[in-house]
């Protein structure tokens, strides 16, 4: 399978698919560009029938993703993580893939990129892996669909208290609130991935699919009435829209310490 990508690498061996990210002059932002990509090269191997997908950065990388790319993230009233976004649709992508997708983290973690971690199936961390969900830091007013990850991931008390504080958890706290399944040393964290997806890879793959997909439908099972729903999009209107959320983004730009002043 030739790379046709610019910001990702996507390889096809044994039926199991990799996406390496490729953007190493901005540490693996997740720009519309790269999440773009990631949907394509998902859809490839979905028509190649992969049976384990492994989204991983390069060999030995310091930051595996910054997450979501600051830069593009909209000051003009509108929602920043609204399910046409890239970042929403390329989450979608791996939960609807029909087989497992398995992170394989080694750096630090960061935001949209840890909604991403917590959205593949499986995540395998090295000793030096760290993750933080950054809205806070930010003044970014998350979305239901994303805490909703969280909480099924982590569970209420673990999902608050990193959303809370916005700093990152290191691998062994990471291991504790169910972010990753595994830590292994960098030395062997490819092997030890790639024999877990050949293990995967040699079941069958409609039992998989099928039970890949009710994990998804009955954790997404929470139903919610339309005027809850209308009430969270109000109150995450006010944030997007507020002097803070601006405060927030370019404090982030002008490298310097947001001053919030709640409004
Ligand atoms: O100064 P230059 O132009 O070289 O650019 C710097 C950074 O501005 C840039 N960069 C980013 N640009 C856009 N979006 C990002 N997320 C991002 N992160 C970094 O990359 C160049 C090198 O960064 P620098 O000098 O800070 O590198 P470092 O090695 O000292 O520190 C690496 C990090 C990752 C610790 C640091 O760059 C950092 O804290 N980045 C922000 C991580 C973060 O908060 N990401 C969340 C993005 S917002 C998001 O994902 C969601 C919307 S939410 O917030 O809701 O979760």
């Amino acid at each position: 399978m030739a790379n046709k990508y610019d910001f990702i690498i996507a390889e096809l061996r044994d039926k199991i698919g990799t996406i390496i990210f490729n953007n190493p002059s901005k540490l693996n932002a997740l720009t519309s560009a790269m999440l773009l990509e990631i949907i394509e090269a998902l859809l490839e191997f979905k028509e190649e029938k992969a049976r384990v997908v492994i989204i991983r950065s390069a060999k030995w990388s310091k930051v595996w993703s910054s997450g979501h790319d600051i830069n593009e993230l909209p000051l003009d009233g509108i929602d920043p993580l609204g399910q046409e976004k890239p970042l929403e649709k390329a989450l979608s992508a791996i939960q609807t893939y029909p087989a497992p997708v398995i992170a394989m983290i080694e750096g630090s973690v960061w935001g949209g990129a840890c909604d991403l971690t917590i959205t593949c199936d499986l995540a395998i961390g090295t000793p030096e892996c760290s993750f933080a969900i950054t809205p806070a830091k930010i003044g970014v007013p998350y979305n239901a669909s994303g805490i909703l990850h969280f909480i099924n991931r982590l569970g209420l008390s673990h999902a608050k208290e990193m959303f809370f504080t916005g700093t990152p958890v290191d691998a062994e706290t990471a291991l504790h609130f169910g972010i990753i399944n595994h830590i292994v040393d960098s030395t062997d964290v490819e092997t030890f991935t790639y024999d877990l997806a050949s293990k995967i890879s040699k079941n069958s793959p409609l039992s998989i699919e099928v039970i890949k997909e009710q994990f998804r439908i009955l954790t997404n099972a929470h139903p919610i009435t339309p005027n809850a729903f209308e009430h969270i999009e109000s109150l995450r209107r006010k944030v997007y829209c507020s002097e803070d959320y601006k405060e927030g983004i370019n404090s982030f730009k002008e490298k310097r310490k947001p001053d919030y002043k709640g409004k």
